[in-house]
């Protein structure tokens, strides 16, 4: 792991309709994230929060992308911030928001190497396109953007596309996954471990499996971290949490591992919404698991 941190608030909440998930990143950092992981050893530089554009009012509904034109130069914004985070030598800690913000991380990273492993930590696919999706939100999409898919002011972030290549992915506690998106993780072979398979083999050996399969076919890994990935019962603050999750002990325990592994390069946490939370317990939640990423011993 890299021994500099630097963190980026993405104030983002135009890519869904719940108000309160652009106060995420400063949940964070009330929950304490620069200090702990300073903490722990690193030297933590916070860049403090990108600019976020307007909702539109006299947005077209016949293209079904709430608020396209804001959430793609936020992405753009983003994505030259994150790019030179990762140019400085630096790990790339970016706080949402929205998960339409690792449009922008993607965009960011994936431009510094060569097969960019994703671990998308999350209830949901996130796998929509316009055409797809039954919401219209763009938080539903990112990783179908970073795989080329969808509208190109979103997959063209920075001027390039794919950013990831579908083996290259793995999801981890997907239980609420929409039509067009199970047909596009079969149609691409994307891995997924569903609610089931964490059920089934226990969280050791889903995060080992996919230590094993990012390893050698990757030069790096971002982790996408959802808060609602988790159970509502551990993590409450969120704007669409699904019944049935990756309990906080698992998630705990999965950080921990990929410590060890040492295989993440960059990661965002993201959907910490403090208006559905209670007593900012979702953001600590969030900063516990950084801790846990970060390489936290407890011994
Ligand atoms: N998230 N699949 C639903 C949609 O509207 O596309 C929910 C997406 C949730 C996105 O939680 O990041
Ligand atoms: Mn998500
Ligand atoms: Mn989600
Ligand atoms: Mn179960």
């Amino acid at each position: 792991m890299k021994s500099k941190i630097t963190i980026v608030g993405v104030p983002m909440d135009l890519g869904q309709r719940n108000p309160g998930v652009n106060m995420g990143p400063n949940a964070m950092r009330y929950a304490g994230v620069s200090e702990y992981l300073e903490g722990l050893g690193y030297k933590v530089t916070d860049y403090n929060d990108i600019e976020i554009g307007k909702a539109e009012y006299l947005e077209d509904p016949k293209i079904n992308l709430r608020n396209l034109k804001a959430v793609a130069d936020a992405s753009e914004t983003l994505g030259e911030k994150v790019d030179s985070i990762v140019k400085s030598g630096e790990f790339p800690l970016i706080l949402g928001g929205d998960h339409s913000v690792a449009i922008g991380s993607l965009a960011g990273i994936a431009k510094n190497y060569k097969k960019l492993g994703v671990i998308w930590y999350d209830a949901h696919g996130d796998l929509n396109t316009p055409e797809t999706s039954p919401s219209g939100n763009i938080h539903g999409m990112p990783l179908a953007a970073s795989l080329g898919i969808g509208h190109p002011a979103l997959t063209n972030v920075l001027n390039y596309s794919p950013k990831v290549k579908p083996e290259n992915i793995v999801i981890i506690g997907a239980r609420d996954l929409d039509a067009g998106e199970r047909e596009l993780i079969k149609a691409r072979g994307i891995k997924v471990y569903t609610m089931h398979e964490i059920d089934r083999l226990g969280m050791t050996r889903v995060i080992e499996e996919t230590i094993e399969y990012l390893k050698d076919r990757t030069d790096g890994v971002h982790l996408s971290l959802d808060l609602d990935g988790l159970d509502p019962a551990d993590a409450p603050g969120v704007g669409t949490p699904v019944i049935g999750g990756i309990s906080y002990r698992e998630s705990h325990l999965a950080m921990e591992m990929l410590a060890e592994a040492d295989i993440i390069t960059s990661a965002d946490f993201v959907e910490v919404n403090p208006i559905l939370d209670e007593r900012n317990r979702t953001a600590v939640v969030a900063v516990k698991l950084m801790g846990s990423l970060f390489g936290e011993k407890l011994l």
